[in-house]
């Protein structure tokens, strides 16, 4: 048996799989589909949970065990059909445990396989599709207390925290690589005062936080064959946070004419259809909206391409610990090009805005 029949074989599946096959998708844990092995069999998603990363995997298994149990039963009561598709399932092993740890000290998890296509780009009628389904998935998680959940990654989108680990990566310079990068930091550094705008609020009292996904890159959704959102997939980072960390990431990645690791700096823009679409299709389920939350949207968006360059740069600076990477320079050329976003983003700033007050 190898390593990955042996991992399988600890897993409570209803039925026989066929041959792994290594999916590549995120840049933190390592996926694998488990076809069936009869075709009215259930296919499965193994995962590799990055455990350097994921230091709770306990705290993270039980977040995610709540929150589909929890989406889960909304859907039964609202007599949706095909709910196994519309929500993950976390399969337990034989032991009725949520992961599997391995002698190495690797940890293991399974889900139901779900099939849907996941995309890079949207059109305007997706993207309003799958901002009413982030708009509702916020929703269906509003009545959770917020301590039914731990930080499955303390500080995730806090971005004081993000500006010292970068402060940190400046003064370690561990790669040597501070010295060709200066204007990087120039750029960052002017800018992280405002950025830090939201955790001032919150620590006012005027701004709330609530459940959010904390992921929303528009490939953590899949379509079905029809185009139309079926299901959130990546719950690991599922966690109270601002509203704009799921509004601001999805326009990150797919209001974006570029790619998030683009080279060409010139295919980088907003596309403003499918902000608009977005935006329309949120704040039609998002009625849960204080004013300023829905004043700080177009911020929002900023704060996480902000966000976002400060994480890859950090990495960089610290010589790729973090994210995979495909190849040597990866982590800067994905800081230039969530750089050139969020300027991008601070030129269209008045037309985003627009967009939001309707
Ligand atoms: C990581 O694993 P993946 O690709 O869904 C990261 C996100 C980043 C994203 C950038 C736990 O998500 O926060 O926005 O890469 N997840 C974690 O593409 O750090
Ligand atoms: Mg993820």
């Amino acid at each position: 048996m190898n390593n990955i029949q042996n991992i399988i074989s600890h897993f409570a599946l209803k039925n026989e799989v066929a041959e792994p096959r290594p999916l590549k998708v995120g840049l933190i844990n390592d996926s694998y589909i488990l076809p069936a092995a009869q075709a009215d069999g259930e296919a499965y998603f193994l995962q590799r949970i990055n455990h350097h990363i994921f230091t709770n995997v306990e705290g993270l298994q039980r977040n995610i065990q709540i929150v589909t149990d929890h989406i889960r039963k909304k859907l039964i009561k609202e007599g949706i059909a095909d709910v196994d598709n519309r929500v993950l399932r976390l399969i337990p092993t034989k032991d009725g445990a949520l992961y599997h740890k391995t002698d190495e000290g690797d940890y293991w998890r399974v889900y139901r396989y779900i099939q849907g296509t996941s995309v890079d780009r949207v059109t305007a009628e997706s993207a309003y599709l799958a901002g009413k389904a982030f708009g509702q998935f916020q929703n269906q998680l509003s009545d959770l207390p917020h301590d039914a959940l731990c930080e499955s990654i303390p500080n995730f989108h806090n971005i004081e925290f993000r500006l010292q680990q970068l402060k940190d990566a400046v003064e370690a310079d561990a790669a040597g690589r501070l010295h060709a990068c200066k204007d990087i930091l120039g750029e960052l550094m002017r800018r992280a005062d405002d950025m830090c705008l939201a955790e001032r609020l919150f620590r006012e009292g005027k701004l709330p936080k609530r459940i959010n996904h904390c992921d929303t890159k528009v490939n953590n959704m899949l379509f079905d064959n029809a185009g139309k959102p079926m299901c959130i997939v990546d719950l690991d980072t599922v966690m109270p946070g601002f509203v704009f960390s799921d509004f601001g990431d999805f326009m990150r990645s797919a209001a974006n004419t570029g790619a998030e690791d683009d080279k060409d700096l010139g295919n980088i823009h907003v596309d403003l259809t499918v902000f608009s679409a977005y935006t329309e299709g949120y704040l039609e389920e998002a009625r849960f909206l204080t004013p300023l939350e829905k004043e700080l949207l177009s911020y929002g968006c900023r704060l996480l391409s902000y966000m976002q360059t400060v994480r890859f740069f950090t990495d960089w600076l610290n010589g790729d610990v973090y994210y995979k990477i495909q190849y040597p320079e990866h982590n800067l050329v994905r800081t230039y090009a969530q750089l050139r976003l969020l300027e991008e983003q601070e030129k269209c700033a008045t037309e985003m805005e627009k967009v939001i007050k309707g």
